[in-house]
């Protein structure tokens, strides 16, 4: 077994805290606003360079100051003619959109808009990622057609014609095909002008054909089409009905013949999205079925994946811990725990990144938490955003300080390692720092959005959005919802009588992971939340001995104290 060392953290993360608390409210804003022109002028070094350089293509290429057409790969296609007529699809430009009216610069949302409007076509002879596309085209304009259509955003001054919206349908009709499976499953790739190319791979992955409903359920709302709403959450429930006993699900599968291919599966790569899209779409449209895929899935993953504040992989048939690893996309799971109100949760594991940011100076992309080393191939950092995603989460659920201390070691690190003159290239050894010529359109869509958010929020008073796993907000409006959802109901025994006790809970689902709530004693009229229930000794489940661990609420099994110092129901390899 394992026992991460990430000790300096603790110790920075008591000095940043113990500093962090003397500030005054007045600082903190002054910080915040210095911060927030910081963000400002990384989003417009990386756009500004975009649009120098590698406008209309996809994305930049910072070190050479070119481009990539990163969206397409060319499979068995005609070179000549695609060299001749495509020339990307201007995707940075369309990730931008909706950062620009967040940083409010209508004048540079409004030429883009009319830029794509005029220009932008998706009848190309081009073999693209159907989730890639899905999450970055299409979600960036649907979610750009409602920015541009709010009042409130007073844009556009009311020459839009609803272009974006008619090019996302477009789009939408072109991944329709790729639904066309004995399974109901989408292909992983889809060729835009042609379809599903012969002799396509059959093999996708568990986030690639289940992380499509916010997109396409939004374009159906928005178009009254239901066919993408329906393909999507057809493909969604059968993704579901393939879970095994215990609810978990493999990383995977083939669309063909619906079986799994690769049943080991964990939180991040391959995953991730899956998870999220389930609660982010059950908030957006309402659906309870929904919900209650995200609460079973939820509790296998804290059941089974999570060990203290780490997350490792495990195999979906027998729950058996495969990969001890923690990558820099699981850095998203305290952003989809804030959202269900498990913040004691989100922090621990949150904390664990920005040790692991702290040490590294940034995320690398997978650390072997068994061997604490370094994946050999894998010591990039693609300047990815989760870990200011969910800082940005941690910060609107906390208002504490710390986190945006966080934000500012992440711009600082930003700035000193990544910002060329050409834009912000991705860091291909975070050990040397070596760099990468690629700022892949997520930047600007998700990290520096993400980022400006975190200390200027100002975009989110009164509106209430969900944002897609790219980070393009789509507003919860009750006109889309089935039917108001009902409230949650606890189930299994669990009910709550005293509001002290309401209060306390902080979600529903801290109900069911052994949460640090006392028992029932005496002549009590309150029920406990399950017969077996035993909270463990202290309210952050750190334990130095197995008698400071309980018994677990929903599986009624013993809790042991793993060599990290948590309590758990840990499975061991
Ligand atoms: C983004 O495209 C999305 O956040 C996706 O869900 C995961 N990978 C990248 C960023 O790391």
């Amino acid at each position: 077994m394992f026992s991460p060392n990430f000790g300096t953290g603790v110790l920075m993360f008591l000095l940043v805290s113990s500093t962090f608390v003397h500030s005054s409210m007045s600082e903190i804003d002054a910080k915040k606003r210095y911060m927030r022109e910081k963000v400002r002028k990384m989003f417009y070094h990386a756009y500004d360079n975009y649009m120098a350089h590698a406008f209309p293509h996809d994305e930049l290429k910072p070190l050479s100051k070119t481009f990539t057409d990163s969206l397409s790969e060319l499979g068995n296609l005609n070179l000549e003619h695609l060299s001749e007529h495509y020339n990307g699809s201007a995707l940075t430009l369309i990730e931008s959109l909706s950062s620009l009216v967040i940083l409010g610069n209508n004048t540079e949302f409004e030429r883009a808009v009319r830029w794509l409007s005029e220009n932008l076509s998706f009848d190309v002879d081009v073999r693209t990622n159907l989730f890639e596309c899905n999450i970055r085209v299409l979600g960036g304009l649907v979610s750009a057609h409602i920015l541009a259509t709010d009042s409130r955003n007073r844009l556009v001054q009311g020459t839009y014609k609803n272009e974006l919206l008619i090019l996302a349908e477009d789009l939408g009709r072109r991944f329709l095909p790729a639904f066309d499976t004995p399974t109901g499953l989408p292909y992983a790739w889809i060729n835009l002008k042609y379809g599903v190319m012969e002799n396509e791979t059959t093999e996708t992955s568990t986030s690639g054909c289940g992380s499509l409903i916010l997109e396409m359920g939004a374009l159906s709302q928005l178009t009254g089409d239901p066919r993408y709403e329906s393909a999507a959450l057809r493909a969604l429930r059968k993704l579901w009905s393939m879970r095994s006993s215990l609810n978990l699900l493999g990383t995977t599968l083939d669309v063909a013949t619906g079986e799994w291919i690769e049943y080991s599966s964990g939180i991040g790569a391959g995953v991730d999205s899956f998870y999220e899209y389930l609660i982010k779409a059950h908030i957006l449209f309402g659906k309870e079925e929904l919900w209650r895929m995200f609460q079973s899935a939820y509790l296998a993953v804290q059941k089974y994946f999570r060990h203290g504040p780490w997350y490792h992989e495990a195999d979906m048939r027998t729950g058996k811990a495969t990969y001890w690893q923690l990558t820099s996309l699981q850095a998203f799971w305290p952003g989809v725990q804030v959202l269900i109100g498990d913040i004691a949760a989100a922090n621990s594991s949150h904390r664990e990144f920005v040790y692991v940011w702290e040490k590294f100076g940034v995320l690398p992309e997978r650390y072997l938490l068994d061997h604490q080393m370094l994946h050999p191939t894998e010591k990039y950092y693609p300047l990815r955003p989760e870990l200011a995603e969910s800082t940005f989460y941690l910060y609107q659920a906390t208002k504490d300080p710390w986190y945006i201390e966080v934000g500012k070691s992440m711009v600082d690190s930003l700035n000193l390692y990544a910002k060329v003159e050409g834009g912000f290239a991705s860091i291909k050894d975070v050990t040397t720092m070596q760099l990468e010529d690629h700022q892949h359109s997520f930047f600007l869509a998700e990290t520096c959005k993400y980022l400006y958010l975190l200390f200027d929020d100002s975009f989110l008073v009164d509106r209430n959005y969900v944002f897609t796993t790219e980070g393009h907000p789509l507003p919860v409006i009750s006109a889309w919802h089935d039917r108001l959802p009902e409230n949650y109901i606890p189930t299994n025994g669990t009910s709550i009588k005293s509001e002290k006790q309401a209060a306390r809970r902080s979600s529903a689902m801290s109900l069911q992971v052994c949460p640090a709530t006392t028992l029932n004693s005496g002549r009590s009229s309150q029920q406990v939340e399950s017969a077996c229930h035993i909270p463990d000794a202290q309210s952050d489940h750190r334990c130095l001995t197995e008698d400071e661990c309980g018994v677990d609420a929903t599986t009624c099994r013993r809790r042991s104290c793993s060599m990290a110092g948590y309590c758990g129901l840990w499975l061991f390899i």
